[in-house]
């Protein structure tokens, strides 16, 4: 499928963004700032800045703020790939198509371009001057966001995801590691953004989270199927790592048919959701279909 035309839009914008934010790469120590930001502009589709984008477009919240909240994301999601493909998780030397942050840099080097990114992302969110964000939706939205990176998010679902490697796991289990190390983080963008439009109103956070969660899911899901169904040029990352690596993932679990099922339904249960939102703005309808028809 090809990609909608908000997606590209974004994609130039956050490029744009992402350039201006990260520190400059003739700075010393050029060495780390170049791994920052080898791995932040290598490619990516910039899927959940996208979803940034549409949420705070629909919203109408401040085009500064959504640019900041996209880098931030980008950024966090650049130091988790890093982390991912290093020898001692997931040992992956490709990403995105191109030697992985720690086969171009060396390991110390990626795993200090990793955690630079992170406090920058943080950084950027602290340093949102008040006349664009109050201090109080600040503090709360920073707040959000820390707690989708580290035990209870991102770094929580990768312990689960390395426990569960060469063992049979149900799929509640296989959910809930989905919902930790990829639904979250795509969930918080979303509800980031409303924050950022002044959007208190429980009637549209809450189906907005769920409607993150279940697209978070899909994703996750469509993941599983192209690493079976596609190859390592298209993925830019090598095809089949999961089932080599012995991971359960949803086909492993249910087979490609099932799998394909279940990736439906978590679909329909987020267009489900985001019509409870109100939000359902064509912007959203698009980026959201593209999380599950992508090829790669
Ligand atoms: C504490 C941040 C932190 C990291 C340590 C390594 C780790 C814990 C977490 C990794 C979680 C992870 C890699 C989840 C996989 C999510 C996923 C499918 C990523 C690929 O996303 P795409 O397709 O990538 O949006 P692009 O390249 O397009 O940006």
């Amino acid at each position: 499928m090809k990609q909608p035309k908000f997606l590209q839009q974004c994609q130039k914008r956050i490029n744009i963004v992402l350039r201006k934010l990260l520190p400059s790469k003739s700075q010393e120590p050029r060495q780390l700032h170049q791994a920052m930001h080898y791995a932040v502009l290598n490619g990516g589709k910039r899927l959940r800045s996208a979803l940034v984008y549409a949420t705070g477009s629909a919203l109408q919240a401040s085009p500064f703020v959504l640019d900041r909240i996209s880098a931030a994301i980008e950024m966090i999601h650049a130091f988790s790939l890093i982390h991912d493909d290093l020898p001692a998780l997931d040992n992956d030397d490709l990403r995105r198509g191109k030697p992985a942050c720690h086969k171009a840099y060396g390991e110390a080097v990626a795993i200090l371009a990793g955690d630079a990114l992170q406090t920058l992302a943080f950084q950027l969110l602290a340093d949102i001057p008040t006349q664009h964000l109050s201090a109080p939706i600040s503090l709360k939205m920073i707040g959000l966001f820390a707690r989708s990176i580290g035990h209870a998010g991102l770094a929580g679902g990768q312990t689960l995801d390395i426990a569960m490697t060469n063992r049979s796991i149900s799929l509640k289990k296989l959910q809930k590691t989905y919902q930790l190390k990829t639904g979250n983080f795509i969930t918080t963008g979303i509800l980031m953004s409303a924050m950022a439009a002044g959007c208190q109103k429980k009637s549209i956070l809450a189906p907005l989270k769920k409607f993150g969660d279940y697209l978070g899911l899909a994703f996750q899901i469509h993941d599983d199927i192209i690493e079976i169904e596609s190859n390592t040029l298209t993925l830019g990352k090598p095809q089949g790592s999961d089932i080599s690596r012995n991971k359960p993932t949803y086909p492993s679990l249910l087979g490609l048919a099932a799998a394909k099922k279940a990736e439906l339904r978590a679909f329909s249960h987020a267009l489900s959701a985001l019509k409870k939102s109100n939000l359902e703005s064509k912007h959203l309808l698009n980026i959201a279909a593209y999380f599950i028809e992508r090829e790669f």
